[in-house]
Parts: C-alpha cells; structure tokens; sequence
C-alpha cells in the first residue's frame, strides 16, 4: 500500500473514531436536555398543585425585600418567564443609584396553557438604603399585617396614613403576608453594612412577632463564580456560593436551609431549562414556608390578629 493510501485510512479511522465520540457526547446533551425539560415541567406542576390549607385562601403573598439593585424586580420578572416559557419584562429593573422600584407592587402570575393555577403572588417592593429610610422601614410591619394595596408609593417622610386610598382598613388572611424573602445579591453578602443588616434584624423581628416564615434569596450567582457562570448546575458545589451561603446565614441569623442561590434572567433573550429549575425551585422552597404559617390556622376558624 502507498503512504500517501494508509495515511488516508489512518485518518478515515481516527475520523471514525472522532465522530463516534462526538455522536455520543451530542446524545448525552440530548438526554441531559430532556431530563432538564421534565424537572422543570415536574417543578411546575408541583406548584402549580399547590393549595394553601386555609380554604379562604387561593395564593401565598410572598414579600420580596432587599437593597437597591439586589435583584427583586428581576426575580418577578424571571418567575413570570419561567411560567410562560419565554423571556417577558413585566417590571421595571436596572441600576439608578437609588431605587428603580418606588411602589408596592403585588404581582400576579397569568395561568397559560402548561400552568392551569398559579396559587402565589410576588409583592415587589422599594430597595432598601445603608442608613437611610426609603419609606419601606417605616411601612414593613403594616405591609406584613396587609393593610397596603397596589401601587402604594412609598415616602420616606412619613408612614401610610389610614385615610390613604391604598390603605385596607379590614385585611382578611388573604390580604396579610406569608412569607417574607429577604433578596441579596450573593457578591454583596461581605460589603453588607452594620445598618443594613441591622435594618434586617428590624424586619426579621417584626415578621417573627407575626409568625411570618423568612427565606433568603441570594441572586446573582452568574457573577460571583466562574463556575456557576459556565455551568449553573455547580451552584451547590461552588466552594465560594457555599461560603457565602453560610456567611448569610450566620449574619442574619437565619438556618442554612433557608438559604436559596439563583440567578435571574437579566441579558438573556430565551428561557433555559437549568435557570428556570433553580428558579423554580425557589418558589417551591416559599410556598413550603408560607405552608409553615397557614399550618397555624389549619382546623380553628380563621384568627385574626
Ligand atoms: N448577573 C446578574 N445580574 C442580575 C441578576 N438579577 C438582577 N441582575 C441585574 O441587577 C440589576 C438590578 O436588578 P433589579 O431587579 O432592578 O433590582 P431590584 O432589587 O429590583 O432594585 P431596586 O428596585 O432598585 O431596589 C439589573 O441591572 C439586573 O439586570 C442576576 O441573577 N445575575
Ligand atoms: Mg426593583
């Protein structure tokens, strides 16, 4: 045989060979794709399944608090992609120096033809300032008790006012919050200020006089590890997501069970199945918590306070 004949039948091999790995390494993206796709589906249906125990309830009120630019807005933004299968932009998000959100905003989750029932409601809210009252310091405790309606502008001046038109005079269980998240951008946890966590200490008190459940979002993981960045499934073994999620946890006194890492869609134009089972997942993790405080008024009538 000529060189130049076995030269061609050594790279027909290797060309064989190559391609027998590349047909298996596209089979396996394949099968991980459909695994993705069905526990995002599954993750769906379980909360779309969800019923608060309380018959006069249909939906949790989960309350999203946090400093400017944390992520609040985006979280909303991200869950209600994530219903509707693809990118939507429903609030206003981005950096202003102060905060972007200036009302109180509870939003609701449109059923579509995959999701029948969207039994929670996300309430956006003002960012929080180190040291300075955005208006949200002095209106937590009746927000929480669900005396505020939509659209409520927050002033920094001065408290709600019972004359105000947002003001609900007679909340029903429905109208009270469930569950309070508390949003931190993971990369921020180090920076966050004496003021800032005290103000998170303020609101963990109030909540727990009211037997709120507390859960604490960290967003953001895209940019605190290269890891995550590439990968988002090595969010739970990131050894620095994994510091970060001890170091919040100790700081705001809360269990590490209640420390939920995701990322937002901020930049992307499609949904992504990894994204929306790790967001997901978060609001699963809410609606156990709110379950939490509906368990209290399981069985006696509805107490109010
Ligand atoms: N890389 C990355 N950026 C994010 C993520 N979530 C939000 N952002 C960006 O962070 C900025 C602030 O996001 P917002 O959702 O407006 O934050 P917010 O907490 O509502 O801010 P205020 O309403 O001002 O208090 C925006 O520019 C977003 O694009 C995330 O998970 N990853
Ligand atoms: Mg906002």
């Amino acid at each position: 045989m000529h060189v130049y004949d076995k030269d061609i039948q050594m790279s027909r091999k290797k060309r064989v060979g190559m391609g027998y790995l590349h047909a298996r390494q596209q089979n396996k993206a394949k099968t991980k794709s459909i695994i993705f796709r069905m526990m995002r589906q599954a993750l769906l249906s379980t909360i779309s399944g969800w019923k608060p125990s309380v018959s006069s309830v249909k939906e949790a009120r989960i309350l999203l608090v946090g400093p400017v630019g944390a992520g609040k807005s985006s979280f909303f933004n991200s869950i209600n992609s994530a219903f509707k299968g693809y990118v939507s932009s429903q609030a206003n998000t981005g950096t202003a120096g102060t905060s972007l959100t200036t009302q109180f905003r509870p939003y609701y989750i449109k059923p579509s033809s995959s999701v029948t029932h969207v039994p929670f409601i996300l309430c956006d809210t003002m960012g929080l300032e180190d040291g300075v009252n955005t208006g949200l310091d002095v209106d937590f405790a009746t927000i929480l008790k669900g005396h505020i309606q939509d659209k409520y502008q927050f002033n920094p001046l001065m408290p709600i006012q019972p004359d105000s038109p947002h003001f609900h005079k007679s909340p029903g269980l429905k109208d009270k919050i469930h569950c309070v998240v508390f949003v931190i951008d993971i990369s921020r946890v180090k920076l966050l200020s004496d003021k800032m966590i005290e103000k998170f200490v303020v609101f963990r008190k109030k909540a727990n006089q009211l037997s709120i459940p507390q859960l604490v979002l960290l967003t953001k993981v895209d940019e605190a590890c290269p890891l995550v960045a590439e990968d988002l499934k090595n969010v739970y073994q990131s050894h620095y997501i994994n510091k970060m999620m001890q170091e919040v946890s100790f700081q705001l006194g809360v269990s590490l069970s209640v420390v939920v890492p995701v990322k937002n869609y901020y930049q992307e134009l499609e949904i992504d199945p990894q994204t929306d089972i790790l967001l997901l997942n978060a609001v699963v993790q809410m609606l156990r918590a709110a379950e939490g405080y509906f368990d209290d008024f399981y069985n006696p009538e509805e107490r109010s306070e």
